[in-house]
């Protein structure tokens, strides 16, 4: 092993370890050392310098193009490899010493197999690569429930995006102190071939091994590996709850401030609900939304008051770029305008990006996400349909306040959503918790390009947590009611469908900044401040309750898809069951008591 000349931290032999006071961190590295026997170590502390000198190791060996300093200060373009685009929930991986406790919907593998199968493409895996060692912590420091990590990788570009996405370097080590509390995180790109593509998750072990994929969601392994599979199952350990949730601040005009957490599938506007720009009505009127979180929550009960509460546990924004644009998401475009990687859009020639909606116009020339000359005549995207922005949540203009407070906020209200362009009215409230979780459990949404694999079908996802889930789903629903009981004043449930379209197949609800009107409604309702009317679904606004006031919306249409249709419900049951069938015997008591109900009512 070399001194690295170019020198980040200087990084010679195992030396590097002797800089890490934590003796378990420092075993755990020496044994991943003697497996993935990089040429060398860089232990990275979490700075400024360092992240400069990253980005301009990445740029001299083709990771990163610097793009115009004017336009867009500080940001860089990565091209992925084009096999490597999206989350492979194939390759991914519960490990877990019997299948049972991976459940009927994650793919399984016995722990011991699951480390010799990776051992063998780890090993030796860095030979002639620089191994970055990440430190890391999920969750504003000195929170309660905020958790270390620690992450090896050869990839420079997952090095500078765990800096953006996660508090990383040595303020992780200082909070980790002596502990052996801390995520094992293993991972390498290796050759990138998707035949050898394996996404581990131990969750008994508290560790994660990738190997073979250099994708956000496969490779930043804080994001969904720990802060949703592996806590996923440590909240249902412990009691409390990891969820593929925004987390938005709602100020009234009266200045009461609401939390609301939304759970929607991936690529289905977590991001621009998060970051919702209200209309100018609502804006006069003193409506304001604030970001907390944009894609997880880590949601517990405040034992002084029997209250939910929640945290983001990321520091950044891995957001997903074609439609976003200054109409739709202003607030995106402000965060991306600086200290941004750009993953996989197209690049003009004077260094600016560009993707599918984010001009009406086309640009004339550009070179498309694999670097290949693009013109409007191409047949193809100039962007992958699943390319991404990386930013730093302080870059949010509307970061709320709290977003690194670590006693986190109040939940006012609880929300799931699905991409339903029928079936599903715009908005519903769950009659109780237990409604609500039966909701949540049997959200149905369309496939979008986050995942690869086929785009616009439905498929059961529920709580949006489908892929997330990182054991047993029948004691996921479990850990549901059962956090039920530990609240004494638990936050209504709610579900929208921003994506309803009518007979004619167009969309009915402008969605967007106009979500608003909807969530004025949610508030209302929590605060017991506005009316319901009963449906089999739940509690339903009457068409007066919700304002579409200077919307072009015809109000019999809108009345229109509010209506439940109890055909489609009925198949909407059946196709619930072909989730429930899978869980069994192992189906919690309450669901099928719900679900029984739900029959005898159609
Ligand atoms: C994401 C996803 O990237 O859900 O957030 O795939
Ligand atoms: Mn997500």
């Amino acid at each position: 092993m070399k001194t690295d000349v170019s020198s980040l931290t200087e990084s010679t032999d195992h030396k590097i370890l002797l800089r890490i006071d934590n003796q378990h961190v420092r075993q755990w590295l020496a044994d991943v050392i003697k497996l993935c026997q990089p040429d060398k170590i860089v232990l990275c502390d979490g700075s400024e310098r360092e992240k400069d000198q990253l980005l301009a190791r990445g740029v001299e060996d083709g990771t990163f193009i610097r793009l115009n300093a004017k336009k867009l200060p500080g940001c860089y373009l990565h091209r992925s490899n084009p096999n490597d685009v999206a989350r492979m929930e194939q390759c991914t991986y519960i490990c877990t010493p019997t299948k049972t406790m991976a459940g009927p919907t994650n793919n399984w593998m016995e722990s011991r197999e699951g480390y010799q199968k990776l051992s063998a493409l780890f090993n030796g895996c860095m030979r002639g690569r620089t191994m970055y060692v990440l430190p890391f912590v999920m969750g504003p420091i000195g929170a309660p429930l905020a958790k270390v990590g620690v992450q090896v990788t050869d990839s420079i570009y997952v090095a500078v995006s765990m800096g953006i996405m996660t508090r990383m370097g040595r303020v992780a080590l200082e909070a980790l102190g002596d502990s052996n509390e801390f995520t094992r995180c293993l991972h390498s790109v290796a050759e990138c071939n998707p035949d050898k593509r394996y996404i581990c998750h131990f969750p008994l072990d508290n560790t994660v091994w990738s190997v073979g994929s250099g994708y956000g969601g496969n490779a930043l392994l804080g994001k969904k590996c720990l802060a949703l599979r592996i806590a996923s199952y440590l909240g249902y350990q412990q009691g409390w709850m990891a969820e593929h949730m925004l987390i938005s601040g709602v100020r009234e005009p009266s200045g009461r401030k609401n939390y609301i957490a939304a759970a929607f599938p991936s690529a289905c506007g977590k991001t621009n609900f998060a970051m919702l720009i209200p209309p100018e009505s609502y804006k006069l009127a003193g409506w304001q939304i604030t970001t907390i979180g944009d894609d997880i929550a880590w949601l517990w009960v405040d034992e002084k008051t029997g209250k939910l509460r929640a945290i983001n546990p990321e520091a950044g924004y891995f957001g997903v770029l074609p439609g976003t644009n200054w109409q739709t998401n202003a607030n995106a475009m402000h965060t991306m305008a600086h200290d941004t990687l750009y993953t996989n859009v197209a690049l003009l020639p004077d260094g600016d990006v560009w993707w599918e909606g984010k001009t009406d116009t086309l640009p004339a020339h550009a070179l498309d996400w694999t670097g290949k000359p693009w013109t409007p005549d191409s047949p193809h995207k100039a962007a992958h349909p699943n390319s991404r922005f990386t930013a730093p949540m302080a870059n949010n203009p509307v970061l709320d306040p709290a977003a690194n407070d670590p006693d986190g906020v109040p939940v006012t209200a609880i929300v799931f959503g699905g991409r339903r362009t029928t079936t599903i009215p715009v908005v519903y409230q769950a009659f109780n918790w237990s409604y609500g979780v039966y909701a949540g459990a049997t959200l149905g949404s369309e496939t979008t390009a986050a995942a690869a694999g086929k785009v616009g079908v439905v498929r059961r996802d529920p709580m949006a947590m489908l892929p997330f889930i990182g054991y047993n789903i029948a004691d996921y629903f479990t850990h549901w009611f059962r956090m039920h009981r530990r609240m004494t004043d638990c936050p209504p449930i709610f579900h929208v469908n921003w994506f309803r379209k009518n007979q004619h197949g167009v969309y009915v609800w402008p969605g967007y900044g106009e979500n608003i009107r909807i969530v004025e409604w949610i508030i209302k309702r929590a605060h017991g401040e506005a009316y319901g009317i009963e449906s089999l679904l739940g509690w339903m606004p009457r068409l007066g309750d919700i304002n579409l006031e200077g919307l072009k919306i015809n109000p019999a249409e809108f009345a229109a898809v509010q209506q439940v249709d109890k055909e489609l419900l009925r198949a909407e049951l059946l196709a619930a069951d072909e989730l429930f069938l899978k869980l069994g015997g192992d189906l919690p008591k309450e669901m099928i008591f719900l679900r029984e109900l739900m029959v005898s009512q159609l």
